[in-house]
This record gives C-alpha cells, structure tokens and sequence, in this order.
C-alpha cells in the first residue's frame, strides 16, 4: 500500500486540555509517523482561509471564533493509507456519534469544539499541508 500524508490539527479545545502528547501518541500507534509539527495561534484572516470551503455554512462563524480561541498544533502526518487511518482515529464529527476509544470520543465535548481536525481525501490533504508548510519544513522518513 502507498505511503500517503494528511493533514492535522490539534484544536484550540485539546490543546487547552493539555493533550497534546496523548493524541500524538494515538498516531504514532497506530502507524502513523510525525513529520512535521507546528504550535501555533491563528489569525481570524488564516481560521477564514482554511475553511473558506464552509464559508456559507450556519457554523462558520463559531468555527472561525473557536479556531482562534487559543493555540491549535498544525501537523503533517504520513503513514499508509494515512488520510483514511487517521479519520477513522479521530471517530465522527460529532463526539456523541465517535465510535468509543476514538479521539473525539475520549477528548471532545461538543461538534463544535471536536478536538481534532483530519484532511477529508488525499486532494484536500495536499492543499492543506501547502497552507501550513513549505517543502523544507515536512522530514519525511522516505526522503
Ligand atoms: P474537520 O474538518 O474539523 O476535520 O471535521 P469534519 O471533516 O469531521 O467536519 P466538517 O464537516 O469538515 O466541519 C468542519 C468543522 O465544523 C464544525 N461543525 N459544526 N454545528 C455544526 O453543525 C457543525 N458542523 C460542523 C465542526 O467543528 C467540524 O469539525
Ligand atoms: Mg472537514
């Protein structure tokens, strides 16, 4: 099977929750490997880009506030099948629909505060790793 990468964030809720090594530890578990990491706090004029895909939804402004409540960890993960693994680790968008031991089951409250955020296909994995990383910043294993 390829090697493929996703694209993660650690949400400003989890992050808050002093998580973070919890989560990752999930991953790296699981067979998926870190290769790049950033903690950062987004700007609201960021938070509007990366979900400029939701931009007419009735959530998107609680979206955006959420997002840049706090600190999120933007993260490249790689592995097989990498996109898929990772959405089945995080568990429904939902944490009262989250299969039990998935992230969001374990870690979230609410649909709108949900932990995590996983690439939904390998095409949106793509453009969300350019909007975070530049080339030299993602150390993959294979290189
Ligand atoms: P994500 O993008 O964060 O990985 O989550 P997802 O694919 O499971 O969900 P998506 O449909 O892409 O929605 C993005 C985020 O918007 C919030 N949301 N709120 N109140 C609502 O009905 C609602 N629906 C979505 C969630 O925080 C979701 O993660
Ligand atoms: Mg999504």
């Amino acid at each position: 099977m390829a090697i493929e990468r996703t694209f993660s964030i650690i949400k400003p809720d989890a992050v808050a929750k002093n998580v973070i090594g919890e989560i990752v530890s999930r991953f790296e578990k699981n067979g998926l490997r870190v290769v790049a990491s950033k903690l950062l706090h987004l700007s609201q004029e960021q938070a509007e880009g990366f979900y400029a895909v939701h931009k007419e939804r009735p959530f998107f402004n609680d979206l955006v506030k959420f997002m840049i409540s706090g600190p999120i960890v933007a993260q490249v993960l790689e592995g097989e099948n990498a996109v898929l693994k990772n959405r089945e680790l995080m568990g429904a968008t939902n944490p009262k629909d989250a299969a039990p031991g998935t992230i969001r089951a374990d870690f979230a409250e609410s649909i709108d505060e949900n932990a995590v955020h996983g690439s939904d296909a390998q095409e949106t994995a793509k453009e969300e790793i350019a909007y975070f990383f530049t080339a030299d910043e993602i150390h993959s294993r294979t290189r």
